[in-house]
């Protein structure tokens, strides 16, 4: 089955989206998502001029001898650009070995484990009424999970808070914009917040929280003791995780369950945090860690050590990663918990799926492959605009973590 094209479709139906699909001899495509939210076109690139030539012949078959060649093969390897360019690779040729198969995905990683993957959404105010508002939308929509994030007093913009109508969108049009944080503001805001909502909205409900990477480790540890008394289903990103040893103080001085690695490309940025049982659930996600091949290397070493899975999911990952990691949920012993978070009504004119929310739940899609498709039609309506996520400051100005 020789791949005979591949090609790089670039889209901003709402946001930016990149896609690469592949073609084979017998008909069958495959489509991956490449999407590096504000870098996609070093994403576009790296395929385009470095990937995409060598893909021409081969047979789309061999998944995991093209994942070698372009990992050990490039002598260069890691980081979010060449693992988000090969997940992509990797993706598309899952989509076309299943539905050349004429199975679901899911079936071909190992069939069901669950019924329907546990999603959490989004909940968010620019104050604690606002909030509370939010996760009563949420609560109502049927999630069993939510996340919540609420604006401080006196800073203007945080993150996971929305600014206007509609939802929370961090990447801009435009150069970055620069926001202003206040840690101390922060750790002595975010207790009232949740005693506020285990208050209103009782035990049964699982609540999260991102603490985005803004915090040191001990300061990570107070906030964690601090939040013990409403039982967090996680606390993410409390810090950065590059030096995974951090989480170590964090971890002797809290039992709230910590999540970790959005960011992460590969096995390597999550092995310590795993072996040492230092975290409790991976957020390393199939468009940024190399696909669904290298995504089964990290979560199957997680589930040694009794760490789940609980994959990135915001509007960046395309419906393609969405529609990928449902398969994945479905299949994976050690699954935990998926984000969810809907993407805009452009978006799914270009992109159609068969998966869906239902009482808390995502249900995978029954269509062969990974069930996701894309209209290029549609796709070439909505050229590339740059964007950016936002760089944060300390209130003097210092350049912090974002
Ligand atoms: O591209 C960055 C966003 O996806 C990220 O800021 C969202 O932290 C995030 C989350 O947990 O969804
Ligand atoms: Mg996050």
């Amino acid at each position: 089955m020789k791949i005979i094209d591949a090609r790089v479709i670039v889209s901003s139906p709402g946001r930016n989206l990149v896609t690469l699909k592949i073609e084979t001899e017998d008909g069958i495509s495959g489509i991956g998502d490449a999407t590096l939210n504000g870098r996609e076109l070093a994403v576009v690139a790296y395929l385009q001029d470095h990937v995409v030539p060598c893909l021409i012949g081969r047979d789309a078959r061999r998944i995991e001898d093209i994942w070698q060649y372009l990992y050990r093969g490039a002598y260069w390897r890691r980081g979010p650009v060449t693992m988000t360019a090969i997940a992509a690779v990797d993706v598309a040729l899952w989509d076309i070995k299943a539905k050349a198969a004429g199975m679901p995905l899911y079936q071909l990683l190992g069939g069901r484990s669950r019924e329907g993957a546990l999603a959490y959404g989004h909940a968010d105010g620019r104050n604690l009424e606002e909030a509370l508002a939010s996760v009563e939308k949420y609560r109502k929509a049927g999630y069993r999970a939510i996340r919540v994030q609420c604006g401080l007093p006196d800073i203007e913009k945080v993150y996971g808070v929305h600014v206007g109508e509609g939802p929370y969108e961090p990447a801009q049009r435009g150069l970055p914009e620069e926001e202003r944080w206040s840690t101390p503001a922060y750790m002595r805001f975010v207790p009232t917040l949740f005693a506020a909502v285990r208050e209103n909205f009782g035990e049964e409900v699982a609540l999260l929280h991102d603490v985005h990477h803004r915090l040191t480790p001990n300061e990570a540890a107070r906030v964690g003791k601090d939040l013990e008394p409403y039982r967090l289903f996680f606390m993410e990103d409390a810090t950065p995780a590059e030096n995974q040893e951090g989480f170590r103080l964090i971890r002797r001085a809290t039992t709230t369950p910590l999540a970790t690695g959005e960011v992460f490309n590969s096995v390597w940025d999550a092995k310590a945090l795993i072996t040492e049982q230092l975290i409790d659930y991976v957020r390393a996600t199939i468009v940024h860690a190399g696909g669904i091949s290298h995504m089964r290397t990290i979560a199957s070493l997680a589930g040694l050590y009794g760490v789940r899975t609980g994959f990135h999911g915001a509007t960046d990952l395309s419906p393609v990663t969405l529609g990928a990691a449902i398969h994945f949920d479905t299949w994976l012993p050690n699954f935990g918990i998926q984000e969810y978070m809907a993407h805009a009504e452009e978006t799914m004119q270009v992109f159609s799926h068969g998966h869906r929310f239902e009482d808390g739940y995502l249900i995978v899609s029954e269509a062969p492959g990974h069930g996701v498709e894309i209209d290029e039609a549609k796709a070439a309506l909505y050229p590339y605009q740059p964007a950016y996520l936002p760089v944060n400051r300390l209130e003097d100005g210092t350049v912090w973590d974002w």
